[in-house]
C-alpha cells in the first residue's frame, strides 16, 4: 500500500531519476509542500522564492504569467534552488503532437528541474519532452508529471482517462516522475509521486473553478505525495510563515497517513 509506505523506502522503487531526487529533498527537509509561485512579477517571483524556499520540495512556477521572465530570472531561479535544496517544476502543461511539444518544451527544459503535460494527445508526449531534456546538460536528470485528473469543477477527466494516464507512467518509468491527480487510486507504482492541488485552509475555492481541500484531506483521504499551495501562500501577508505553517500541517498529515 502506497499511503503506508514512508517517502525513504519508496525511493527505492523510483525508477526516474527526478523522483529519486525529490524522495531525498523530501525527507532531507521533512517537506511535501511545493509552492505555485503565481505572482505577475519577475522580482516577485525571486522574492517569494527566497521567503519559502526553506520550506518546499518544489517551487512550481507559470514562467509565462511573469512579466519580464528572462534567461537571468531562469538562472537566479537555479541559484535559490541550489541554495535551499528544491526542485524547479514548470506547469506549461503541454498538450500537443509531440513534435510540438518537443520544440515548446526546449524552451524551458534549460531551467526547470520537471515539467508538466497533458496525456490528451497520446503516450508519444512523453518521449518528446525527453527528447527536449536529452539536449541539456544533466537532462536525463529531469523529469515528467502527467495530469490525469485535475482539480477545477466541472472538468472532462474521467476515471479511464486517468487510468490511461497512468498506464503511460508504467510505459516511460524513466521520464515520468509523478502524476498530477486528485484520488488515491490513480498512481500505479510505489515509485511515482501524487502531486495534488487545490490545497487552501481559509477558503473553499475560486470564483473561477478552483477547488480546496484541508492538507489533512489532501494528503490523508485524495492521496497526495506532494501538496501544492498558491494563493494560500503567495497572497498573504507573511509568506514565509503561512510556507512554514502548510510545511508543518501537510508532514504531520504525511505521518499521521503512515501511522
Ligand atoms: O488540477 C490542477 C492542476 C494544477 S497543476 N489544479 C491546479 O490548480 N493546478 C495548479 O495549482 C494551478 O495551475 C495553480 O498554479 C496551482 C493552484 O494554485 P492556488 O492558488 O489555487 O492554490
Amino acid at each position: 500500500d502506497r499511503l503506508k509506505l514512508s517517502f525513504e523506502k519508496r525511493k527505492q522503487f523510483a525508477k526516474s531519476a527526478a523522483a529519486a531526487s525529490l524522495f531525498d529533498i523530501m525527507v532531507a527537509k521533512n517537506s511535501n509542500l511545493c509552492v505555485a509561485a503565481d505572482v505577475p512579477t519577475a522580482e516577485k517571483l525571486l522574492e517569494i522564492t527566497k521567503l519559502v524556499g526553506p520550506y518546499i520540495c518544489v517551487l512550481k512556477t507559470h514562467h509565462d504569467i511573469v512579466d519580464n521572465f528572462t534567461d537571468d530570472t531562469a538562472v537566479e531561479l537555479q541559484k535559490l534552488a541550489k541554495k535551499f535544496n528544491f526542485l524547479i517544476m514548470e506547469d506549461r502543461k503541454f498538450a500537443e503532437i509531440g513534435s510540438i511539444a518537443l520544440k515548446q518544451a526546449s524552451k524551458v527544459a534549460g531551467w526547470a528541474d520537471l515539467v508538466t503535460a497533458h496525456s490528451n494527445a497520446g503516450p508519444d508526449i512523453v518521449p518528446a519532452l525527453r527528447s527536449a531534456f536529452s539536449t541539456c546538460p544533466e537532462g536525463d536528470k529531469k523529469g515528467v508529471f502527467l495530469v490525469a485528473e485535475m482539480s477545477s469543477k466541472g472538468n472532462l477527466h474521467s476515471p479511464e482517462y486517468a487510468k490511461a494516464t497512468a498506464n503511460m507512467a508504467i510505459l516511460y518509468p524513466e521520464v515520468v516522475s509523478g502524476l498530477v491527480c486528485q484520488s488515491p487510486s490513480v498512481v500505479p507504482s510505489l515509485g511515482v509521486l501524487q502531486l495534488t492541488p487545490g490545497v487552501n485552509l481559509e477558503t473553499k475555492g475560486d470564483s473561477l473553478g478552483q477547488q480546496y481541500n484541508t492538507p489533512e484531506v489532501v494528503v490523508g483521504e485524495k492521496g497526495a505525495d506532494i501538496a501544492v499551495v498558491g494563493r494560500g501562500i503567495v497572497s498573504v501577508s507573511d509568506p514565509a510563515a503561512a510556507a512554514q505553517k502548510y510545511q508543518t500541517l501537510l508532514w504531520q498529515a504525511y505521518l499521521n497517513r503512515l501511522a
